[in-house]
């Protein structure tokens, strides 16, 4: 009788309890009124979510010092192109104190003329024009092509080398077409700057086709196979 009702009171119970736990645990309590031994730990739960993220933290101390910068080569290439500088307008310098000076000038241990006129001058042994004009362009000269057109210049310079009697090869021929004067550097001799002596050009017996000057400057047409003195012309600014 008394289990019919335990069980009666149990089944009512049941309606109501929200889990199996809570029905175990009425069961224990009916069958005996002491409370059992803990179970054991349950599983471990999920991890939770991150947490926000923290305050800043302070600015840190002083770094240690660094090691000291390299600028020698940035330095060696200025001192290098100011070096260059100092080198080229030490040389425009004398240039230009040359380029109106008349003078001897020593160029790499060789004497040259300046005759102020912004060119220098040297004399050669005597050859024929095609060799002239060879050996003046082996000391980085032409046979003169400036001089000439000013008779007081020709005339110093004529006279600073001694040339008293002696003819003299000047830089221009007429090979190419005949008749028709050119100077050595292309350009066409114009009758407003030339000095031809008094009935030249003549292009006796009809081989006279470089160009020669007298002992006083004037011009005058000669066989280029004949031996000359080579006035060779450089412009300061070659030198
Ligand atoms: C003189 O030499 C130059 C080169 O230095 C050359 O161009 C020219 O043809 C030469 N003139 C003669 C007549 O040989
Ligand atoms: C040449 O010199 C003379 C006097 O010595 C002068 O009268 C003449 O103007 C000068 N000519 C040139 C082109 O320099
Ligand atoms: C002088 O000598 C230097 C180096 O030796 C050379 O570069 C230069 O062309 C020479 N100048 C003349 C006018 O010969
Ligand atoms: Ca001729
Ligand atoms: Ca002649």
């Amino acid at each position: 009788m008394l289990f019919k009702l335990v069980f009666a009171l149990l089944l009512v119970f049941c309606a109501e309890a929200q889990d199996t736990q809570q029905i175990l645990l009425t069961l224990s309590s009916v069958g005996n009124s002491e409370k059992g031994a803990q179970g054991p730990p349950g599983p471990q739960g999920r991890r939770g979510p991150p947490g926000l993220k923290g305050l800043t933290g302070p600015i840190g101390g002083l770094g240690p010092k660094g090691q000291k910068g390299e600028c020698t080569s940035n330095s060696a290439y200025v001192d290098n192109a100011i070096q260059e500088m100092e080198n080229r307008f030490g040389r425009l310098k004398n240039q230009m104190k040359t380029l109106f000076q008349t003078g001897v000038k020593q160029i790499n241990g060789t004497a040259w003329f300046s005759a102020g006129n912004g060119y220098l001058y040297r004399t050669l042994p005597a050859s024929n024009y095609q060799a002239a004009n060879r050996s003046c362009a082996a000391i980085g000269a032409t046979l003169a092509v400036f001089a000439p057109r000013n008779m007081n210049i020709t005339r110093m310079i004529l006279h600073h080398f001694g040339i008293t009697s002696q003819r003299t090869w000047i830089g221009m021929n007429d090979i190419e077409q005949e008749n028709t004067w050119v100077w050595e550097n292309g350009e066409r001799v114009l009758s407003s700057h030339a000095h031809w002596n008094p009935g030249e050009p003549n292009s006796h017996e009809g081989e006279e086709d470089c160009g020669m000057i007298f002992s006083t400057g004037k011009w005058n047409d000669g066989g280029c196979h004949w031996l000359y003195i080579p006035l060779c012309e450089m412009s300061v600014f070659d030198a």
